[in-house]
């Protein structure tokens, strides 16, 4: 086969890639290791920023995400008694959508028929070829047979363990911090405690009142990276929420079996360069950061921003230079994503190593947070997104 960008990994990253270059005549390929209903399976996501919104809506699929959305004008940071609400809208004149990464996903496969997408599923052993070049080429299985992509440019959509990155892994630096904590996540078709977001530290650990929508609740706490899901029982979490939630909260925390129950650990990580020859990462195949900020599919979806345009100038417009670009822009939103990801995370987690100074600087963080505009606002703007 041949085409003129093949794009590994169908998740939010690799098809809204090639949604967005298919809208502007480019051709391209999405290979994809698992099933549709594989991926679709995957909770992760649930806060969306405007550069994702308005992603959606330059390719005309956002009328389900401008129906079943929740806009949220604010979210709230909790620490024993006191609430402080950081009013993103007010702030900053935007908000955030919230809708889950599957909802957006699902929009995104549905439209592959109508659009023109072809996305292989099943893709087996996938490898990248003759990357340094222009002539670069993948190969992969499936059903058993050997296939062959010849194209001029590569995509690496694949997440943080797929061949991509470490195709060119000795190529690039890595810069990386692993948290000695994950966050355990629970599902259920309950209405959430509050109509907006609470992000907890409380001296038990860390909590997180998230929602889908107005009958299904995301939450989380964080517990040792150690530590087994099997060990907790949808009670003792929902207990352990209402506890770190504090008293207000947990008066209105309505509790549910479990839809989905996974521990996901917490990473901040980025590869640089983000290109390498004919080769372009995007999303979490080229950094990670913990969801404490709610950035990791934001940013996958401002790369692919970046690389469309870049595409589309190199294939369109015959510019060169475009593509060159493309990591120098991207890696400057990722970073200072990495920035905001890490100290919320620093700010609203009990680490193991920390001692009473530690404890005392969260304290008067969050007091000189609560008491000052000028840092609800730099909070605000970089939890409704950077912009582009
Ligand atoms: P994905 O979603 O991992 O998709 C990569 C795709 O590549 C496929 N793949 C391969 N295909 C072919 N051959 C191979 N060898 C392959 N290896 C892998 C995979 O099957 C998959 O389909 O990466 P992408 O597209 O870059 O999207 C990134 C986002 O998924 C991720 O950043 C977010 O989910 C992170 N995240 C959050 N981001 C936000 O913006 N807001 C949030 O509120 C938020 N909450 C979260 C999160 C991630 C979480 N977890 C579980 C990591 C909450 C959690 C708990
Ligand atoms: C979620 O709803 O899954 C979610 C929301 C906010 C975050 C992380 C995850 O910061």
């Amino acid at each position: 086969m041949k085409t003129q960008v093949c794009i590994i990994g169908a998740g939010p990253a690799g098809l809204l890639l090639g949604h967005l270059l298919r809208s502007e005549g480019v051709d391209c390929v999405v290979l994809e290791r698992r099933t549709p209903d594989y991926v679709l399976s995957r909770i992760r996501a649930g806060v969306l920023e405007q550069i994702t919104v308005s992603l959606m809506e330059r390719l005309g699929l956002d009328q389900r995400l401008k129906a079943e959305g929740l806009p949220h004008d604010g979210f709230n940071l909790a620490d024993g008694e006191r609430l402080i609400r950081i009013d993103i809208a007010e702030l900053t004149g935007k908000h955030v959508v919230v809708y889950g990464q599957t909802e957006l996903t699902r929009d995104l496969m549905d439209a592959r028929e109508e659009r023109g997408l072809e996305v292989i599923y099943g893709a087996e052993d996938v490898a990248l070829h003759d990357i340094e070049g222009d002539a670069p080429f993948v190969t992969y299985s499936k059903d058993g047979q050997q296939h062959r992509v010849d194209a001029r440019f590569l995509a690496g959509c694949d997440g943080f363990h797929g061949p991509s990155r470490q195709a060119v892994a000795s190529k690039g630096t890595e810069y990386e911090r692993e948290y000695p904590f994950g966050w355990l996540g629970i599902l259920a078709d309950v209405p959430p405690c509050n109509h907006e977001l609470i992000y907890a530290n409380h001296e038990r650990g860390f909590a997180l009142a998230s929602m889908r929508s107005e009958t299904r609740s995301r939450y989380y706490i964080d517990v040792p990276i150690t530590e087994k899901v099997e060990n907790w029982s949808d009670e003792r979490v929902w207990d352990e929420l209402a506890i770190r939630l504090g008293p207000q909260a947990a008066a209105h925390i309505v509790r549910g079996p479990a839809l989905e129950k996974s521990i996901a650990p917490l990473r901040s990580f980025v590869f640089a360069p983000m290109r390498h020859g004919s080769l372009l990462l995007c999303g979490d195949s080229a950094h990670i950061v913990p969801p404490t900020g709610a950035k990791g599919l934001n940013l996958a979806a401002s790369d692919v921003h970046y690389a469309a345009a870049a595409l589309t100038a190199f294939f369109k417009g015959g510019d060169n230079d475009a593509v060159a670009g493309y990591s120098g822009k991207a890696l400057s939103r990722v970073w200072k994503a990495e920035r905001f990801s890490w100290s919320l995370t620093r700010l609203m987690h009990r680490f193991p190593e920390d001692g009473p100074f530690e404890r005392a600087m969260q304290v008067a963080e969050l007091d000189y947070i609560s008491g000052s505009r000028a840092a609800q606002t730099s909070i605000a703007e970089n939890y409704v997104g950077l912009p582009v």
